[in-house]
Formats: structure tokens, sequence, C-alpha cells
């Protein structure tokens, strides 16, 4: 599968593809208004350049030619209005093109973000971060171009070259054949450029995506790296990438330098002929000087479409391709789905049932084994097992992070899949292993911006487990920034401001995935405390690694490889002389010499 997301950054794409398009243009409607204005100012934009050669001819033809004065200095005056009218219109042009591109694509960003969030965990298991970022900054950007320059400017890049034509023809037609004589050497050049560039964009495009998530996880990853001494074999590694990414620029950048010169002189040789056969013409007295002036003026003028349109055509590839990938992730509805008729969950009691239960994360390599048990409303249930028995997952299936392959899960006698996930989740908390904070501050960690908990709410929370303390110590209290995943706090504050979030919420059923990790004895000792608070009146699933919470479980559930094998309270499971009992002999029967020592 994430060889299957490398595929997506080689999309090619072709160069207009109808149905993307349709689609595009789709996200266009809601703002026709601004198309439609915007086409209209660049057909004047449009009109207007044409005019000037044409004045020119003639103020060479009749007013210089005659020496008039007055005539000249009208046509003058003309020629400086119809430039300040431009300035003004071509003002407006830009200012609408741009909003436009900007409004179609924040509607796609947030478009694109609301489906992520929907998305089941199972998609993000297998999917790089940095691809999704790219989805929603780079391939989003190159979108940008298409609709604030691209759908508008190729309408009016069309228009002028018609336009020049139908005035050089109207002008002399003689002389408009042998000038656009060098046409077909300037379209096989197109042609050919067209194509090297389409290549070495995939190249370029490729090396990139690369580049940024060897950046991407060796900052995630930077204290590994500098604890192992790894910066300078890091940094060989990513030069080689780096230097994949400069070449293949460059190479793009080369047919860039081929391709304007040659344009360039393709149009010096429209030019040349023009003076020298329309120069003869003007000899033999068939043309005028003035029209000689203007095709010159003319030549000029279309080429700079011409050449325009080839990077409209890059602009229009590139964003069939990024559209391409855009969609492809629009159309994933790799969904936890909802029942169409979804039973009322309303003030449960928090009884949990698992039923026959088997799960697999892939296909045939199942995680969880005809999963039976059942806990009462209000009881603590703790499982253990070894690292892998499948503990984590468990939670992962009661809060529908994953769905399970068979069986059947009940909170409060009704079946999980037949309630709304939001219902569902509403009324279970959870802690887990690895505490999640966002940036923000402390107190909008712990309420996660929910209006509803107030600030008393949250400050009550953290003083029931003691997060308080720590809390009150800091600058800012309760304000004090929290940057990204946490970082300028400690583990142990991590999960005490976690376990805060979970009481704030009041849940119902309390889940807690207790970390491994052990801290000073006195934070374990606060932990300790919290939990103990957290349990009262809830139904609580925790995978317990401390010898109090097992201890005081009503229940224990012992995991071994995906089974449950077996079931009962602390000394009933030692009397059984089982798996229970060695796990205690070998791990926590440490912890208890520690604690008394
Ligand atoms: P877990 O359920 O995560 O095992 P655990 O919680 O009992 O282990 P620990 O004490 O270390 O926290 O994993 C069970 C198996 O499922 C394991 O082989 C890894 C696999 N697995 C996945 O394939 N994808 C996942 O997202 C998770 C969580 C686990
Ligand atoms: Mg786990």
């Amino acid at each position: 599968m994430s060889n299957d997301y490398k595929k997506d950054d080689e999309i090619l794409g072709k160069a207009y593809d109808s149905k993307l398009m349709k689609r595009l243009l789709s996200y266009a409607k809601p703002y026709r208004k601004y198309i439609i204005f915007a086409i209209l100012m660049n057909v004047v934009v449009a009109s207007l350049g044409p005019i000037r050669p044409y004045l020119t001819k003639i103020a060479v033809d009749n007013y210089i030619a005659n020496s008039d004065y007055k005539g000249l200095m009208i046509i003058g005056l003309l020629l400086l209005a119809s430039l300040l009218f431009q300035a003004v219109i071509q003002y407006f042009l830009i200012y609408f093109t741009e909003y436009l591109g900007q409004k179609i694509i924040y509607d796609l960003r947030s478009q694109l973000f609301s489906h992520v969030q929907k998305l089941a965990l199972k998609f993000f298991d297998k999917t790089p971060i940095g691809r999704l970022v790219t989805r929603v900054t780079n391939d989003i950007e190159s979108l940008n171009a298409l609709f604030s320059s691209g759908i508008v400017m190729v309408f009016s890049d069309i228009f002028i070259i018609l336009w020049i034509f139908g005035f050089m023809f109207f002008l002399d037609v003689k002389l408009s054949l042998v000038t656009l004589s060098v046409l077909p050497f300037l379209f096989y050049g197109t042609f050919l450029f067209r194509r090297k560039v389409r290549e070495s964009y995939r190249d370029v495009r490729l090396h990139l995506a690369r580049l940024n998530s060897y950046m991407q996880e060796h900052i995630t990853g930077m204290n590994i790296v500098q604890i192992f001494n790894k910066e300078k074999s890091e940094l060989k590694k990513f030069s080689s990438i780096n230097s994949d990414y400069r070449k293949s620029n460059i190479k793009s950048i080369f047919y860039y330098a081929v391709f304007f010169p040659s344009v360039e002189l393709i149009s010096s040789v429209a030019v040349g002929l023009i003076i020298w056969y329309g120069g003869g013409n003007v000899l033999s007295s068939t043309i005028t000087i003035g029209v000689l002036f203007a095709f010159i003026q003319y030549t000029e003028m279309f080429f700079r479409p011409i050449r325009d349109l080839s990077e409209k055509y890059n602009i229009m590839q590139t964003a069939m391709a990024s559209s391409e990938r855009i969609f492809k992730l629009l159309d994933n509805k790799a969904f936890i789905n909802n029942s169409d008729t979804p039973l009322n969950f309303d003030n449960i009691k928090g009884e949990i049932e698992f039923k026959n239960v088997w799960f697999e994360y892939k296909e045939n390599e199942p995680v969880l084994k005809d999963i039976n048990f059942r806990i009462n409303p209000g009881e603590t249930v703790a499982i253990v097992g070894a690292t892998g028995a499948g503990k984590t997952s468990i939670i992962n299936i009661l809060t529908r992070f994953y769905d399970i392959k068979s069986g059947n899960i009940f909170v409060d006698g009704k079946d999980i899949k037949e309630v709304n996930k939001r219902d569902l989740r509403k009324y279970i908390s959870i802690v887990l292993q690895d505490v999640f904070l966002f940036s923000g501050t402390i107190s909008s960690n712990i309420s996660m911006d929910n209006p509803n908990i107030s600030y008393e709410k949250i400050k009550k929370a953290a003083e029931l487990v003691g997060a308080d303390k720590f809390i009150e110590a800091l600058p800012n209290k309760y304000d004090e920034i929290v940057m990204e995943r946490g970082a300028t706090l400690s583990v142990g504050q991590k999960q005490l401001i976690s376990f805060a979030r979970a009481l704030a919420y009041n849940p119902q059923i309390l889940i807690l995935d207790e970390a491994t990790s052990s801290i000073d004895t006195e934070t374990e000792e606060l932990i300790q405390k919290a939990i103990e608070k957290l349990l009262i009146g809830r139904t609580a699933i925790v995978i317990a690694h401390r010898l109090s919470t097992i201890q005081n479980a009503d229940k224990i559930i012992v995991l071994h490889k995906g089974e449950i094998r077996e079931t009962g309270n602390h000394q009933e499971l030692l009397a059984k002389k089982g798996i229970y009992y060695k796990l205690y002999q070998l791990q926590y029967k440490d912890q208890e010499i520690n604690k008394s020592a």
C-alpha cells in the first residue's frame, strides 16, 4: 500500500482529462459570476492590445506621411488612453482571478481536511503523513494556478491570437501568410518542449516527495539521530536525495532555457521575413510603410500568447496530476460506517459485553481470537498479558477505531455497530499509552476546546487527579502554552493532564492503557491516586501494569497471543498457578519488593 502511495506521486497525468476537468470546474461553480466577470475583463484587455499597432499604422500612413501634427497628437492621446485604461482593467483582472483561485482552493482544502478526519484509523496506518500533508498543501496549491490564471487566461490567449490574426489578414493577406509561415516550426518546437518538460516534471515531483518524507522523518527522530551520532551519515544520504532533486530541476530548466530563446529566434525570423518581403512591397508600393510597422508589432504580440500557452499547458498538466491525487483521496471511503437507522443510545449505565469477537488488522492474521467477557456497570476490569498480546487492540475495537471481523460487542445490550459512533464515543474517555497533547494551552488540552467544560470544571478535574500542583507552579498556570506533542512537559505531567482530560468529560466508561514506563515514586503515587479517583462510579477497562490497579480490580482478564486464557480476581488467579501466577512472579513481584524497600 505504501508503494501504492509512491505511485501516486508518479502520476504523470494526461495533459487534459475532461472528466477531471469537469469535476474541478464544479468547484468553480459557486463563483461563476467572478469567472464571467474576469473573462469579460480579459477580453477587453485582450482586444485593446491589437488596436495599438493599427493606430500606429494610421499615425504613420495618414499623419506622419502628411505632417499632420494635430492628427498625430490625437493618435498619441488615444494610445495613452488605451494604455491607461488597460492598466486599470488589468488591476481588477489580477485581483479577481487571484481572489477566485484562493476562494476555490480554500473550499477544497476544507473539504479535504474534513474528509481525512472521517477516515478510519486503518487508513492512517498505511499512509505516510508526509504524503497527506502534500495533498493538502502542494497539490492544492497547484490547482490555485489553474483557477487563478489558467482558465481565464487561456480564454484570453486564444482570443488575442485570433484577434491579431484578424487584424493582420484585414491589413494584408499575402504578408500575413508570409509571416505565419514560421508557425509550423513553432508548433513543432512547442510539441517537443511539452513532451520533455512533462517527463522531467515527473522526476522533479518524485524527488521532491522523497526529499520531503526524508526531512519529516529525520526531524521527528532527531534525538535518535543525534544520540547515535548519525548526523554525518544522514547528511550523506540526504545529500544524495538532494542532488537527485537538483539534477532533475536543472534538467527541466534546461528545456526551458532551450525553448524560450528558440521561440525568440523564430519570432525574429518572422520579423525578418516581414522586413524582407514587406519591405520589397513597400518599395513597389503595394503596401504602405504603416502596414509594415503594424505587422512587426503584431508578430511580437502574437508570439507572447503562444509562448504563454505552452506555460499554461504546464499549469494544466500539473493541475491534472494533482487533482487526480486529490480526488483519489476524496474518493477513498475507508470510513467506519454508522448504521442507517442507529439505535437510541442515551443515559447508558456502562455495561460491556464481548461475544465471540474476532479481529484482525491484516487479512487472515487474527490479533484477537474468540474473545468473550462481560463487565457490569461500575466494575473495573484489568487486562494483563505480555507485550503484543492484543490488549490495546481490545480498546481499539470497543471505541470503533477499527471494526471487528466477526462476533458482537455490546454496550448496555446494544451492538456498537447499531449505534451512532458519536453517541458511543460520547460515553467513553480514554487515556492512552502514549499521551497526545495538542499545541495550545494546558486548559485547552484538558477541555479539548469543549465549550461545555468551564474553566472551573477544568480546574476541578486537575485538582482531583492531582495535576494542579505542577500546573500551579507553571508561570502561566492553566494558560501555559503547550508545544506541539507536549514537548515541554515531562511524561508524568503529560499523563496527569490526560487523566484530567478524561475526568473533565465525566465519562460512563473509562479506558486506561497504562504506560509501562516507570516514573519516579512520587509521581507514581500521584498517578495511582489519580487512577483510583478516576475509577469511582464508572465502568473501567484498565490495561494494567501497576500492581495496585490489578489487585483492586473486580476482574482480571489474562490475554495471551490474542486469546483469553484466564479470568478471575487476583487471589483466584494466583491460586490457579497459571499464566497470571507466572507473570506475577516475573514482573509484579519486583514492583512490590521495590515499593516496600
Ligand atoms: P496490541 O494490541 O497493541 O498489543 P498490546 O497492547 O497487548 O501490547 P503492549 O503491551 O506492548 O502495549 O498489538 C497486538 C498485535 O497487533 C501486535 O502483533 C501488533 C498488532 N497491531 C497492528 O498490526 N496494528 C495496530 O495498530 C496495533 C495497535 C497492533
Ligand atoms: Mg498496548
